[in-house]
């Protein structure tokens, strides 16, 4: 009966670790030529937020790289608001306590203008109130100061000049929905127990 117990355990454990990984996913344009492709990947409620990919045909060197406030990229991205900053705190770097959760600091384009993209943050997320989902990723063509230049504008967009490339960020998977009530996520991870048990105790 115990290892009939730890085993269902275990079963139940993978089954809802594997439902809370969520991915979301951006193409970046710039007009309407495609220069980057984001994955975004959250193993866990909470946990921090991976993105990998790239973003080619940038000047070498560093660009402000931000989660901008509307997932609306019309007029070369302006369209996409400040910052994305629920908090009303000022312009940070991503170590910083006090930054926006839109403020992923730089990204770096080698003499090919091609910035590789490594980024873990614990600010962003892909669910509840630091969610991304359907906000703009933007590209700046200057380096953010991270807010360390002392001016208002620096404490505000960082100084990184106009927005050279951008793109909405979407669900990519589960593609069930995201948004549940507390109740329904309750009754899944019983459901998942409980199935388990019986699946379990079919196979012994
Ligand atoms: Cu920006
Ligand atoms: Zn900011």
């Amino acid at each position: 009966m115990a290892v009939l117990c730890i085993l269902s355990c275990i079963v139940a454990l993978a089954v809802s670790s594997m439902a809370d990984e969520r991915t979301a996913v951006v193409t970046l344009y710039r007009g309407n030529e495609v220069v980057g492709n984001i994955t975004f990947l959250q193993e866990q409620d909470g946990g921090a937020v991976k993105l990998s990919g790239t973003v080619s045909g940038l000047t070498p060197g560093k660009h402000g790289f931000h989660v901008h406030e509307k997932g609306d990229i019309r007029n070369d991205c302006v369209a996409a608001g400040g910052h994305f900053n629920p908090e009303k705190n000022t312009h940070g770097a991503p170590n910083d306590t006090e930054r926006h959760v839109g403020d992923l600091g730089n990204i770096d384009a080698g003499n090919n203008g091609i910035a590789t993209i490594n980024i873990t943050d614990n600010v962003i997320s892909l669910r509840g109130a630091h969610s991304i989902i359907g906000r703009a990723l933007v590209v700046h063509n200057g380096t953010d100061d991270l807010g360390k230049a002392g001016t208002e504008e620096s404490k505000k967009t960082g100084t990184a000049g106009s927005r050279v490339a951008c793109g909405v960020i979407g669900i990519h998977s589960p593609v069930t929905p995201w948004e549940r009530g507390a109740a329904t996520t309750i009754l899944q991870s019983a459901t998942t127990v409980v199935l388990s048990v019986f699946v379990v105790s079919t196979l012994m």
